[in-house]
């Protein structure tokens, strides 16, 4: 027993989590924020970009989907094998809210049977006269959440809120 515990215990975890959200919220550039520490000019997503992250005893793997309408029909069969998924909203654009809210939904729907985590980014921060966070709380729906989730206020092009809720989410994973 006490040699298989000495096995094991330095294992390295491995954690699969997608990035969702509408084409144009910044779900690219905050993966790039994330691995290089500064704001990098994206392209947007054809399907999806895999990256792996190195974390001390964790291994992520994150799928960073393409948020076009025409690639959404994809999103269900890679979400619902994900231990978390990341929703970005571009909280700087009013006009496309009530999509945004519908394509939450519709993602949370599909992963009624599943354990994962939701962390929900509001980004574009960086941006005057965005959607308030309270606002968006409730005209979300999160509070009645069946899922572990978290919102946080982010900017991929300053960088505020990137790591601080990165960090809650892999805590997550870390237990
Ligand atoms: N001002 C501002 N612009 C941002 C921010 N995050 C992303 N952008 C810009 O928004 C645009 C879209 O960013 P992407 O990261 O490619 O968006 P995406 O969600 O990956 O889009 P798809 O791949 O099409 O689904 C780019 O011009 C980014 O530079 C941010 O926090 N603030
Ligand atoms: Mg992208």
């Amino acid at each position: 027993m006490g040699f298989l515990q000495n096995l094991f215990k330095n294992r390295t975890k491995h954690a699969d989590i997608t990035i969702c959200g509408l084409d144009d919220a910044g779900k690219t550039t905050i993966l790039r924020f994330l691995e290089t520490g500064e704001f990098v000019d994206t392209t947007p997503t054809m399907g999806v970009n895999r990256e792996t992250l190195h974390l001390p005893g964790l291994q992520i793997n994150v799928f960073d989907l393409a948020g076009q309408e025409d690639f959404r029909n994809m999103w269900h069969s890679i979400n619902e094998k994900s231990d978390g998924i990341v929703f970005v909203v571009d909280r700087s654009n009013a006009v496309r809210f009530s999509e945004a809210k519908e394509v939450f939904m519709s993602t949370i729907n599909a992963q009624l049977d599943n354990d994962v985590t939701v962390l929900v980014l509001l980004n574009k921060s960086d941006v005057p006269d965005v959607i308030d966070k309270t606002q968006f709380i409730t005209e979300f729906g999160l509070i009645d959440l069946p899922f572990k989730w978290a919102i946080f206020e982010t900017s991929a092009r300053t960088g505020e809120g990137i790591f601080h809720s990165f960090k809650w989410f892999v805590e997550e994973f870390l237990g």
